[in-house]
């Protein structure tokens, strides 16, 4: 082996099994249910996909070719015709759902708005036709830089309508990034409103959009479209670029034919930040991201038809892209959208939203259900959560303590937990619980989705042998997979399938995950590759070490990073925030770092602690290690820190080292 893969050294032993009556009524109902499905797709994903598409997606003409694999460029259902906004809006009208409610909006103010099946296909096909009033044709690329209102949805189920790929910019992003990436998708319209809330104050996106645009820096946008959210004064454009969103859309027809879309037409494109360089376009398709994104909602989140469902993620990431809109809606199912964030004025407010509409399919990410620990359990125990019977939870590695908490103080005992493990890349989920049919582990997303083959892999490409640490990897195409970098196919190949050399002629997907399969074939994801520590030639990743942190009662959030050292080649330093009573002190300090011993062993113990009321992330919640290890050094930070949520904290963290 070129190099020691990573070292796993944190056991976990808890295992819970879905209670008999939930597995009963589950799509999936059993460890054997699943096993099958899996074994069948293994056998022949082809004709397992191809089932699938047939029953569970309307379309306007059958494919010829289920997979054309020219690694590692895939197209899926070729000669297919379909449209994403048809199958998530038009097919419903012909059913009793055509009155269901399709979306329930609660702004942060506490204003809020149903809409119906039958009434967002009305405005949606209202807003497509605005869309084409401004010359916006299939294949245009158009920008959303949204707050999180029901016109987000609305806008991007038009351009699917009309086949215009859009580009949802996170409404939190700065007027520069906002800029770059309109420039990489040349897009030709960008939608926006006046502002938007957050946190009690109000974001001025046009304000924003305004400043991207200056001085012709984007020459391709031709009309700016504004909804009216906030009502502050705001600037349009003399001319003709600025049009207000409620003016066009009051005349507007609602006859609009959903477009038919070949497979591999477009469907958006969606950019990630690298930890350098310039963000990537990642690019996703119609069909197979249909597909993937609906069988998965339907199976992990178990959707049934009376259920209210909540994503808490915003429209700006992926998981508001496939779990927020697509799948859901394919689905028919009742989804939530809500334009707040916890916040210190209202630390109750998710429990109030999941009270207020009856919510039974929760799903947030760790760094929310680690503040929600931190802000005390008095808030959820204030509030009837009775109406909860799933919990998920995706973004990063969650620790077994806030998964235990989450567990008990929000699930009541009695949820199921889907710990979802997937990236932007991957259109949707890809290793996870199905929850009426596998017993869950506290820190693992256990086993793969029927038809990902997932492994992990040392750099050679040889699966590595269970509870060794190594390489997360995906062997076969799926239908959701990314089909490129936009504009940029050569990197989508070194990013992402030139880590890992093809064996026996099968592509491998490398995800810069590291992790472990344990004895029972669980996946436990041990954090980005990128941010492994090497400790004397130990190579561990940054999860465990700081579950092993996080278990003790005083730590809130940890985050762990190597420091250069003579002796070892890295010393671990730990930042560290603690929960609401407890103050940084040398005798802690010595407290955590034997407690970190008694975990895992010696090898983990962190030289050195820092303390800090809150740690660096990205605005999807994900910390950045990348920084922390600059600081560590006492390096200046370096690459780009335009993700960064809220710069104060990375001052706050120089001024203390
Ligand atoms: C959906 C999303 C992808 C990265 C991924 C991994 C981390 C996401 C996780 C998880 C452990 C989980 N990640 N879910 N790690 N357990 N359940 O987050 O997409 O923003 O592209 O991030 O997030 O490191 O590689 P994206």
């Amino acid at each position: 082996m070129s190099q020691p893969t990573i070292e796993s050294i944190l056991q976990e032993n808890r295992l819970f099994h879905p209670a008999s009556e939930f597995s009963q009524n589950a799509h999936i109902k059993s460890l054997e249910d699943y096993q099958r499905l899996y074994d069948k797709a293994k056998a022949d994903p082809q004709q397992f996909w191809a089932d699938l598409a047939g029953t569970e997606l309307e379309w306007f003409q059958k494919w010829d070719t289920v997979l054309d694999w020219q690694p590692p460029f895939a197209k899926w259902f070729v000669g297919g015709k379909i449209n994403i906004s048809y199958n998530c809006l038009d097919r419903h009208l012909t059913t009793w759902r055509k009155n269901k409610a399709a979306l329930i909006w609660e702004g942060e103010p506490g204003d809020s708005r149903t809409l119906t099946y039958a009434q967002l296909h009305r405005e949606v096909c209202q807003f497509a036709n605005v869309l084409k009033q401004l010359g916006v044709q299939k294949g245009d690329r158009v920008g959303i830089y949204m707050p999180m209102i029901p016109e987000a949805a609305i806008a991007m189920l038009a351009c699917a309508r009309i086949g215009a790929p859009h580009s949802v910019v996170f409404g939190g992003f700065s007027a520069e990034a906002l800029r770059d990436r309109l420039i990489d998708a040349t897009a030709k319209l960008v939608i926006t409103a006046d502002g938007g809330w957050r946190k009690d104050a109000i974001v001025p996106l046009k304000e924003q959009v305004d400043k991207a645009l200056a001085d012709g820096a984007v020459p391709s946008v031709e009309n700016v479209l504004v909804v009216k959210r906030t009502g502050q004064e705001t600037y349009m454009q003399l001319g003709g670029r600025d049009h207000w969103w409620h003016d066009l859309q009051k005349g507007a027809s609602a006859d609009c034919p959903a477009e038919p879309m070949d497979s591999e037409d477009m469907l958006f494109v969606l950019y990630t930040s690298g930890s350098t360089g310039k963000p990537k376009g990642v690019v996703h398709t119609t069909a197979g991201y249909n597909l993937y994104t609906h069988i998965t909602t339907k199976w992990i989140f178990d959707l049934q038809d009376t259920d209210v469902y909540w994503c808490t993620a915003d429209v700006g990431w992926i998981t508001g892209h496939s779990y927020i809109v697509y799948g859901p809606l394919s689905n028919g199912a009742t989804t939530v959208m809500y334009e707040g964030a916890p916040r210190a004025s209202n630390p109750g407010c998710f429990w109030d939203v999941i009270e207020k509409y009856g919510v039974n399919i929760f799903y947030t990410a760790p760094t929310a259900i680690r503040a929600f620990i931190k802000m005390g359990e008095q808030h959820p125990n204030a509030r009837n959560l009775s109406s909860l019977r799933l919990l998920g939870t995706v973004g990063e590695p969650i620790n077994p303590e806030a998964w235990m908490w989450y567990h008990k103080v929000i699930g009541g005992d009695r949820c199921p937990i889907v710990d979802t493990w997937w990236q932007t890349e991957t259109g949707g989920i890809m290793i996870t619980p199905l929850p009426g049919a596998i017993p869950t582990k506290p820190g693992s997303a256990t086993l793969p989705f029927p038809g990902i083959i997932a492994d992990v892999v040392d750099l050679e490409g040889n699966t590595v042998p269970n509870n060794e640490g190594g390489y997360l990897a995906v062997r076969h195409p799926w239908p959701g997979m990314m089909r490129t970098v936009y504009g940029d196919p050569e990197r989508f190949r070194r990013t992402y399938w030139e880590h890992i050399p093809p064996k026996d002629g099968n592509y491998t997907y490398f995800a810069g995950d590291g992790a472990r399969q344990d004895e029972d074939g669980y996946f436990w994801v041990m954090g980005r590759v990128d941010d492994v520590l090497n400790v004397s030639g130990h190579r561990l990743g940054t999860m465990e070490v700081e579950s092993a942190l996080v278990s003790h009662p005083a730590v809130a959030e940890a985050a762990v990073v190597g420091k250069p050292d003579e002796l070892k080649g890295e010393e671990v330093v730990a930042f560290v925030t603690l929960e609401g009573t407890y103050q940084g002190s040398e005798e802690l300090s010595k407290e955590l770092k034997l407690h970190v011993v008694k975990e895992i062993g010696a090898i983990a113990r962190p030289g050195e602690i820092r303390f800090t009321d809150a740690l660096p992330k990205t605005r999807s919640g994900k910390i950045m290690r990348r920084l922390l290890r600059n600081l560590a050094a006492g390096q200046e930070v370096s690459g780009d820190t335009s993700t960064l949520e809220d710069r104060s904290v990375l001052d706050k963290l120089r001024e203390g080292a």
